[in-house]
C-alpha cells in the first residue's frame, strides 16, 4: 500500500503482506513530571506502566441518570438506524454503538467538555487536545456481541491516518461493568509494542468491521505471546466509574449472554500535535463520525 503521506514516515506500518511486532517509538504520558492535571503521579507511573488506570465513581449516580436517559431517547428516535452513526448487532436488530452522541445531546457535548474527563487527557498526552471519537457501546446483554482482540491505534492508524499513538480513551460505565457482562479486557503492558496486522484493508471495510472487525486483527500467535507475557486484566467498576487507556493497549471484550446490558461511553481524545493525515494502510479515508476532522482543541 504506497502511503499518500508522502512527507511522513509510516513509523507504525501495518496491514501488509505479514504480520510484523515493533516497538512503540512514543512516549506514553507526554507531560512533564509534575504537570498539573487530576491524575497523581503514582497513578501517572501506573498508567505509563500498564497503559491503563481504573477511576472510581468519575460520574455520580444522577450524572449516570442523565445520560441512560438520553441514551433512551437516542435510541427512540427512528431516525436513529437509517443514520450511519448507529451500528446494529450481527445478530439482532439491536443497537451495538451510536457515534458522535454528543452532536444530537448537549448532556454528552457536556461531558466531552467536563474538566474531570478531558484534563486527563490534556495532562497525558501533554497538549490540548480535540475529540477524535466519541462512541457509545451498548452491550444490551442476551448475546450482545463483544469486539475481538485488537488496539484501536492499530486501526486509526491503518484507516483514519492518526500518526502517532498520542491519543487516550475515555470508558465511562453507565451500567454496572461486571465479570460477567461482558466488561474491557486489557492486556498490562501490551500498549509498548506495536503489532503490525497482516491483510490489506478491504474497500469500504467500516460498513462492516464495526460490527465484526476483519482486517487489523492479531494471529493466535501473537495474542498468545502477548497474553503470556503480560496477562489479561478485566475492568470491572460500577456504573459512574471509568477507565482511561492508551490507544494502543490490546483489548477486547466478550459478547454479554447476561440480561445485564454493559453500557459504555467511549470518549477518545487526540492531542492536537498529533493530527490526522491520508490513511496510512486503508484505499479512503473513513466518515469523520469515525475519525473526525474537526481539529478545534476541546474548550
Ligand atoms: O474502528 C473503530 O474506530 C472502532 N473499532 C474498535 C474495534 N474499537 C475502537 C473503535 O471504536
Ligand atoms: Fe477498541
Amino acid at each position: 500500500m504506497t502511503s499518500v503521506n508522502e512527507h511522513l514516515t509510516d513509523r507504525y506500518p501495518t496491514r501488509g503482506s505479514s504480520e510484523v511486532v515493533m516497538p512503540r517509538t512514543d512516549p506514553v504520558v507526554w507531560s512533564e513530571p509534575g504537570a498539573p492535571g487530576p491524575v497523581g503521579a503514582a497513578d501517572l507511573a501506573r498508567y505509563e506502566r500498564e497503559g491503563f488506570l481504573c477511576v472510581d465513581a468519575l460520574l455520580t449516580p444522577a450524572e449516570v441518570t442523565d445520560c441512560r436517559r438520553e441514551l433512551a431517547r437516542l435510541a427512540a428516535d427512528p431516525g436513529l438506524r437509517a443514520d450511519g452513526r448507529a451500528v446494529v448487532e450481527p445478530e439482532s436488530d439491536a443497537v451495538k454503538s451510536i457515534f458522535e452522541p454528543h452532536k444530537v445531546s448537549a448532556v454528552f457535548d457536556d461531558l466531552v467538555r467536563d474538566p474531570r474527563v478531558v484534563d486527563r487527557a490534556r495532562q497525558v498526552l501533554g497538549s490540548e487536545v480535540y475529540l477524535h471519537q466519541f462512541r457509545v457501546n451498548m452491550k444490551p446483554g442476551f448475546g450482545a456481541s463483544g469486539w475481538y482482540w485488537h488496539s484501536d491505534f492499530e486501526t486509526w492508524h491503518a484507516e483514519d491516518g492518526l500518526p502517532a499513538p498520542r491519543t487516550l480513551s475515555l470508558s465511562l460505565a453507565l451500567t454496572d461493568n461486571e465479570d460477567t457482562n461482558g466488561s474491557l479486557m486489557i492486556m498490562p503492558g501490551s500498549h509498548k509494542t506495536f503489532l503490525g496486522c497482516a491483510g490489506a484493508t478491504p474497500e469500504d471495510n467500516y460498513k462492516t468491521s464495526l460490527q465484526n472487525q476483519g482486517a487489523g486483527l492479531p494471529s493466535d500467535a501473537a495474542v498468545a505471546r502477548f497474553a503470556g507475557e503480560q496477562g489479561i486484566r478485566l475492568c470491572t467498576g460500577a456504573a459512574g466509574s471509568a477507565v482511561m487507556f492508551d490507544s494502543n493497549c490490546m483489548h477486547g471484550s466478550s459478547d454479554n449472554i447476561t440480561p445485564f446490558p454493559r453500557c459504555n461511553a467511549f470518549i477518545v481524545f487526540n492531542s492536537v500535535h498529533n493530527t490526522t493525515v491520508e490513511p496510512f494502510a486503508a484505499p479512503a479515508r473513513r466518515p469523520e463520525y469515525l475519525g473526525s476532522r474537526d481539529f478545534t482543541p476541546v474548550r
